[in-house]
């Protein structure tokens, strides 16, 4: 059987509703990173980055997420999360990377700028630039939503609408200046939350809905 370990509310998230989506049979096993767990001799054993998400499979132990939620489409065809077309795959999967890759790392300026930085004053800066950078890399997904579809790829759901999920929950954290102006994304996002597999996992990881 399938194990995710997760943490409630991070990237975690998006893996976990595809999981349900998927109607998959898993276990998810939740993390504590803010106590630190993710640093426990325990869970390195597991995923030696000492991050969330970890995904245990009969053939071993897959992290990222882009490589959950394609690991996850592609061993569930019938859910249809993902397209079949080779090209329209690996759009796919440019777009969870560019999720990944840029997004993610823009939260992190603000979130966990220990990582990029000692000092308080760089650590200030970073935080203070990150929400401009961040306003506008949201825009390049909102102009994709601009022809009224209703996913991101168009009008076929696919693993990279409950990751845009993720990233469009923390809008309204700490730090993140509200994310205004960007109807479209919230809209999506509010689409997501009448979705029975997105209920389950906020359930299953102790959320609300935003
Ligand atoms: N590139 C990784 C990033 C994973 C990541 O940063 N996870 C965060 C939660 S969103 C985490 O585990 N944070 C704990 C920490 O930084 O100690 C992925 O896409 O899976």
């Amino acid at each position: 059987m399938l194990k995710l370990f997760y943490a409630p509310n991070a990237c975690s998230l998006a893996p976990h509703i595809a999981l349900n989506e998927a109607g998959a049979d898993y276990e998810a096993v939740k993390v504590d990173t803010q106590g630190g767990e993710q640093r426990s001799a325990a869970y390195l054993a597991i995923n030696p980055k000492a991050r969330v998400p970890s995904l245990v499979t009969d053939r071993g132990i897959l992290t990222e997420v882009p490589v959950l939620l394609g690991f996850i489409a592609r061993s569930f065809p019938k859910a249809e999360l993902a397209p079949t077309d080779s090209y329209d795959f690996f759009q796919m999967q440019s777009f969870n990377t560019y999720l990944a890759s840029t997004i993610h790392i823009t939260y992190a300026h603000i979130f966990r700028p220990e990582r990029y930085a000692d000092s308080d004053a760089a650590k200030a800066d970073m935080r203070a630039k990150a929400p401009k950078s961040l306003r506008d890399q949201f825009q390049l997904v909102e102009d994709m939503l601009a022809d009224g579809r209703e996913w991101i790829h168009g009008g076929k759901y696919t693993v990279s609408d409950p990751y845009l999920y993720v990233f469009a929950r923390w809008f309204d954290r700490d730090g993140v200046g509200g994310m205004k102006d960007l109807p479209r994304i919230t809209a999506h996002r509010a689409r997501m939350q009448t979705r029975p597999a997105v209920k389950k996992a906020l359930e299953q990881e102790g959320l609300a809905p935003v």
